[in-house]
């Protein structure tokens, strides 16, 4: 596919197209989960740039380098099926942090409304009843774990890391996608490998478009677009086969409830 063919691929793309319609499925949630400041906003507007060409616009605000900004959990549609999500970041991963994003990513708190960080096991469960009363299960998920190669990382943290994309597979049915930022300003090829051996089945490395820096450039481009159309490919073959999204709710709710019950446990 030329870069015209994909991008009219990626804005054409519905559910209903697949070999055994839409299933109950209506949109295509593209979960971005990563460290504070590593750039998932910058992702996000960068995506929006590839696609519509338009004058770059910071849609999803980015923050400073060391902090990042995203408190709440906002959705930015891309089209008409797919949404990127900018779920909120953090700074480590501990059982506490992974919980939540476990959470975020179970579609268990709702899009566009700021992410308290519950630590309280009663707080927990409440918060995953309460999600029942407005139920969404209408989602394909697709998780994306955004890492900056300027970050280095200790040998603990690259099995919390490993540890925690499994869990990601194990609760999306979709190994997330690793999409490598800054890719000039760092060792991308060893974090390439590093990931890889951690079991990644997809590794992008960006340069994302930010308001210093956003001169397109066709390699540019089509970085944004395939991280777009590796997803697609994802959520075909997810949809090749039969599904029922309220069975897949039902077993990311039990995947939540048994992780914060053994924490509990172990706590
Ligand atoms: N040079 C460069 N800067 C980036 C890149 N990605 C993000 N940034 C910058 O890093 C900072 C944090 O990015 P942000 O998107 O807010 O991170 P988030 O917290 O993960 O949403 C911002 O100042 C961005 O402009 C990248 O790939 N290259
Ligand atoms: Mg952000």
């Amino acid at each position: 596919m030329d870069i015209g063919q994909l991008k009219e691929y990626i804005i054409s793309y519905t559910l209903n197209n697949c070999p055994l319609g839409n299933q109950g499925y209506n949109r295509v949630l593209i979960q971005l989960i990563g460290f504070l400041g590593h750039g998932k906003s910058s992702l996000i507007n960068s995506c929006k740039y590839a696609l519509y060409n338009k004058e770059f616009t910071a849609h999803a605000a980015a923050g400073s380098a060391d902090g990042g900004l995203t408190v709440a959990r906002n959705a930015y549609p891309l089209t008409d099926t797919i949404t990127m999500v900018d779920n909120r970041g953090c700074a480590t991963l501990n059982p506490f942090e992974t919980g939540e994003f476990y959470t975020q990513l179970g579609n268990f708190i709702p899009l566009n409304e700021g992410v308290e960080w519950t630590k309280e096991f009663g707080d927990v469960v409440n918060r995953l009843e309460d999600s029942d009363i407005e139920p969404n299960f209408t989602d394909i998920i697709v998780p994306v774990f955004v890492y900056s190669v300027k970050r280095e990382l200790a040998a603990n943290e690259v099995e919390e890391i490993k540890t925690f994309l499994k869990s990601c597979r194990d609760l999306t049915g979709i190994f997330p996608i690793i999409v490598l930022t800054h890719k000039t300003s760092g060792a991308f090829s060893k974090f390439r490998d590093l990931f890889e051996g951690m079991g990644a089945e997809e590794i992008l490395s960006v340069e994302n478009y930010t308001p210093e820096d956003n001169l397109k450039t066709l390699g540019r481009h089509l970085q944004f677009l395939n991280l777009i159309h590796k997803v697609l490919l994802n959520v075909n073959f997810r949809m090749s086969e039969e599904r029922n999204p309220r069975r897949e709710r039902a077993e990311r709710k039990k995947f939540l409830t048994r992780y914060f019950h053994e924490r509990e446990v172990r706590k």
